[in-house]
Order: C-alpha cells, then structure tokens, then sequence
C-alpha cells in the first residue's frame, strides 16, 4: 500500500498494525473508503485488511443466540398489536424466567434478546414514559418486571442478555411528532440500557408508520445510537445498527457465499439510501461483498450477517402452533445454513402465555441440542488446527483418523486478520482415489459444507481464490447423522377447491360451491414468498347467495406478511351457512392486492 493511500485510511478509520519479524500488516477496524481511483487489486488488497471491532468478534463467536418475543401479542394471539390492547391482558400464570434461561443454556445458547417492547408499545417493564406497561396489568398486581427477571435469571446462569426496543410504537400519543417521539424513545433506551445491568445487543427493526397525527415518525437514528454507545460501549446495534446485519429473511436461510466485509451501508447512516441504491443493492441482495462489487463501492463496511427465524411459523406464542414447532430436520437444516453459512443464528421461542417455555419447544431444543453434540463430538481430522496462510491456489492435504466416515467438513478462518477466501475445493482419498466433494466461495469466521457420506483417509483442502494469503485457522470433519423429514399434518384448507370458482379478482371473491360453516380462514403467499403486490391490509365478508355480504373482518391486517410470508390464519366468529367468501385486500403500496384461489383456504366446521 502506498504512503497516500495509508495516511488517508489513518484519517478516516482507525486502522491497526500487526507486526511480526518479517511483515508489516496493516488492517481497517470495521469501516474503511476507499480512496478515489484507486484500481480493482488495490481495492481487493484494502478489503482483505479490514477486520471486526472485538464486540462483533465476540458476538460472532457466540454462534447461537435466541429471541424470546413475549408481551401482550402473547396473551391476544396477535402477532403486530395495534396498541390498543387492555394492559391487563397481560397476566402469565406461571411466569419463570429461569425456566427460558435454563432451557436455552441447556440447549448451547450464549446470549438471550427479549423484545422489551414490540410494534404494539406494551412495555415489559415498569418503565416511567408511559401507563402501558407491566406496570398496568394484573400480572403481580402491576409490580412485576419482566426485564429484570431474566436479566437476574442471565445473571444465575451466565447468559449474555439483549433487547429489542421497536421504533415504531402503534401505542404512544406522540408517535408521528418526530422530536417527542425521540426523546420519549430515548428515555425508554435510557431506563433499558442503565437499570438493568450490562447489555450486549441492541436489537432495532425498520418498520416505520404514522402516528395518530397522520404524519410518518422521523427517527433520529444519530441520537439513538450515541445514547447506546454512551451508556453501553460494548454492546453490538442489530438491524437498523451498524455491527450487525439482517440477513434479508425471516426463513432461516444465510447465503452460500456471505461476506462480512460487506459493500451495505448501514441504514442508519443518512448517505445509506443514496449508496446501495447507487450500488442496486440491499439487505436481500446475493452479492455483498464479491469483486464486481468492490469495484463500484466507495467504501466497505464490516457488517456481519445474523440469521433470525422463529422456531414456529409466528414470532409470538399461539397454542394453535404447538403443533408447528419446526422439526429437528428443519432446525439443523436452518442451523448449517446460518452457523455454516458465517452468520450468527438468532432462533425464536416464544415463552406461552403461562410465561414459561413450552414443553413442545423445550422437547424440540433438548433434541437439537442432542443432534448438534453427537455430530460434533468427534472431529475426524487430526492435525487440522494450526493456522495455515494459505496462498491462493495452493493446496493442503490433512489426515483423518483411521476408517472415518464423514459428510461434513468445516472450515474457519482467522476473522482477526480479515475475510479472505474467495473460493475453495475440497476433495477426499477414499479407497486410493481423490474425488470432489464440495466446491464453495467465502468461508469467513465459519463455514460448513455438507455432502453424501463418504469413508476416507484423507481431505484436501484447494484456496482457489483468495485476498491476498487466507488465514485459515481451522479444518475440522464430522459425521451429522442425516435426518428424514417428519411428515406432519399443516393443512389449512379443509374443503376441495374443485367445487371453486373465482367470482371476480378484485375484490377476491370466490364461489365455494357449498353451503359450509367456516371457523376460519387462511391466506398463504405462493411459495411463502414476498410479493409486492401480494395482500396485506384487508376485509373480509362472507355470503350465503353473492348479493347480501356479512363482513367479518374489517380494516385488519396480514401482519408481517413482508417479512415472514407463511400461511396467516384468520379465525371467525358467525360464519354459518356461507357460500362465497370476499377478500378486500390491498398490498404494502395500497394497490389492490393480486390474489390467487391457491393461496386461500377455509377451515370448515363439520
Ligand atoms: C420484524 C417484526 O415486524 C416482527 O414482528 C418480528 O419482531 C421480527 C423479528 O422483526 O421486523
């Protein structure tokens, strides 16, 4: 690197050398520019220095981490409150905190984020800025606080403790007045961040509404975060933070090539719309962080990506989905996908409306647990932990222990010298012969490759490509017991759709065919994929002759349909005697919604 390019980067970052007898290697703490000019090479040579900051070091290493959504959603069966619930809905019977911490400790999980206060504004703790809150219900006569139960309960069993805070706040009056609406947040963030002793993530969501003054709330992101960064220097900022990065789901799923040092701005930073719209890109985006990418960005950001999906289809508890707690199959699917992925998996179990975790879950995380152990148990290579600086092309043979049988092979890189690898081979000596069993591109701080058992007596590991020489600080191999999927019943049509007809498209309206009586009713985005123009707020009637229409659900909405889009069902009351159903939708836009007789179905009563 040259003297200009250096004296810029120590003005503009903070930038670190490490020094030993022979090199001189200067790295880029989680932010660098690059400067203007500056060639393709110069700027994939900058890129391989930049590193994380120790906080995000140390919340990647966690590896697993869980989400508890709890609050009033708990106790309505909603899963975005309008904030217009009665606080004294809120009243768990069994509350125990201990019970989530024990369970998730038990279960390997490092750190716990509670949702202190979801869309709806419901407070979990007794906080001083407004009435709706714990401290208004009947749950131990308004003396109760759930933050600091589980922050005591962290504490007894040596759990890293978070929070979730949502900006947008369906409750608070002055939601939409923008400067009260910061400072009212402000001091919510002050009382989480100062009373309940060290917290070391801060969890922020996007969604973003208006308030009862029809104006849309303007957050000032700036103000937020020197309120986290003066009163909680350690802790990392999620989502609308700038250490931690949504993956771009809610599915589960990382990416097979995930870059840490990533081309994303942050959304919190004011010039974050004109930089990724100039780069086309955002949190969905498959490229991140790979060369064509480098070549068009101004600057690199570390911005490691957390994975969060709930271990039911909802965030929040609903008995009607005990039964759809994801199978053992599905959670170890989502956890090679995420941990193997080089993301940090942030799993949802929501604690039931007793305010314990519930014995479906428990079950299913006390198997997880069992499954993750027994497949890492033992690591089949024998030498592969030393640090290899691994030039690009250059290949390394490890040996297994005698008769190994493996289908998982894991590779690390040491993240304290930068993200580095670009692409990799692997291949196996089984029976006197090398075959390929995996080939991939970025590794990061973990990746896992999965592949059809084979018994070998040796792997090899290629770096195909590389930012300058890869730090390669682990090569491990296991055997996962592959796993079949449980076939359960999650049918939420009950009546053949070949007696249907579509009336008309918008509003939906179809002909059942049958005179029925409907419990409920369901819509499901095809693929549970998000579609711009797929429904999202809505009514919706039904009728016995197509003329005379009996609304059952008005100005409702499919709650973040955008974000998580499975099946949503709707339960209703008085729905006897119906031969056409009527579904008034529009999208996220307020265009009317596209809807097909695939993604509806109906619950009959018999
Ligand atoms: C989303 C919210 O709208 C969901 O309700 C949930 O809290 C998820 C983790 O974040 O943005």
């Amino acid at each position: 690197m040259n003297l200009k390019f250096l004296i810029r980067a120590i003005i503009l970052g903070s930038v670190f050398y490490f020094s030993s007898c022979v090199t001189q290697e200067e790295y880029y703490v989680k932010h660098l520019e690059f400067p203007e000019g500056i060639t393709i090479e110069q700027k994939v040579d900058m890129a391989s220095r930049l590193i994380p900051t120790p906080q995000q070091l140390e919340w990647q290493e966690m590896e697993l981490t869980a989400f508890l959504h709890f609050g009033i959603n708990t106790f309505t069966g909603r899963e975005w409150g309008d904030g217009k619930e009665d606080p004294a809905l809120f009243n768990p019977t069994e509350f125990d905190a201990e019970q989530w911490v024990r369970t998730l400790k038990e279960a390997g999980f490092r750190m716990v984020i509670l949702t202190a206060k979801h869309h709806d504004g419901f407070c979990l703790w007794p906080t001083k800025t407004t009435r709706h809150s714990v401290a208004s219900s009947a749950w131990k006569d308004g003396k109760g606080d759930v933050v600091k139960e589980l922050r005591n309960a962290c504490d007894k069993y040596g759990m890293k403790f978070g929070v979730y805070l949502s900006p947008w706040d369906r409750n608070a009056e002055c939601y939409g007045d923008s400067p009260a609406y910061n400072k009212f947040f402000i001091e919510q963030l002050t009382e989480l961040l100062t009373n309940y002793g060290e917290v070391h993530e801060v969890w922020f969501d996007g969604a973003n509404g208006e308030g009862p003054n029809g104006k849309k709330q303007v957050y000032d992101w700036d103000a937020f975060y020197s309120t986290i960064r003066t009163l909680q220097p350690n802790a990392v900022t999620a989502i609308m933070g700038d250490d931690v990065r949504w993956v771009g789901n809610e599915k589960g799923l990382g990416r097979d090539t995930e870059w840490s040092a990533t081309v994303l701005t942050p959304g919190v930073y004011a010039r974050a719309e004109e930089n990724n719209k100039a780069l086309g890109i955002n949190n969905m985006s498959k490229d991140l962080g790979g060369r064509d990418m480098l070549s068009k960005a101004k600057e690199l950001f570390w911005y490691p990506s957390e994975v969060d999906v709930s271990i039911r289809p909802g965030w929040f508890y609903h008995q009607n989905e005990d039964s759809k707690v994801k199978s053992l199959k599905h959670l170890t699917d989502i956890y090679f996908q995420s941990v193997g992925y080089n993301s940090v998996l942030l799993l949802n179990i929501p604690p039931d409306t007793r305010g314990r975790i519930n014995d479906a879950d428990v079950s299913r995380l006390k198997e997880f647990k069992a499954y993750l152990d027994e497949a890492f148990a033992e690591n089949k290579v024998v030498d592969g932990n030393g640090i290899w600086k691994a030039a690009h092309g250059e290949r390394k043979e490890y040996t297994l222990q005698n008769n190994s049988e493996i289908n998982v092979i894991m590779l690390q890189e040491d993240i304290t010298k930068g993200q580095r690898v670009e692409g990799v081979n692997i291949d196996v000596l089984t029976d006197g012969q090398w075959k390929n069993v995996a080939q991939g591109t970025t590794v990061g701080y973990k990746r896992m490759f999965r592949f059809p058992s084979v018994k070998a007596e040796k792997i090899s590991i290629t770096i195909t490509d590389s930012r300058n020489d890869a730090n390669v600080c682990n090569v491990a191999a296991y055997y996962a017991r592959p796993l079949e999927e449980e076939t359960g019943n999650h049918e939420w049509n009950t009546l053949p759709r070949n007696t249907w007809k579509v009336v008309s498209k918008s509003p939906f309206v179809v002909d059942l065919g049958t005179k029925v009586s409907l419990s409920a009713f369901t819509y499901a985005p095809y693929n549970a994929e998000a579609r711009p123009d797929m429904a999202f707020k809505y009514s919706f009637a039904v009728s016995e002759d197509g003329e005379n229409w009996k609304t059952l659900k008005k100005n409702s909405e499919f709650s973040n349909i955008m974000n998580n889009p499975i099946p949503q069902t709707v339960s209703l009351d008085g729905a006897k005697g119906v031969k056409f159903i009527r579904l008034d939708a529009v999208s996220v836009n307020g265009k009317p919604a596209v809807v097909n007789i695939n993604e509806i179905g109906v619950s009959v009563i018999k």
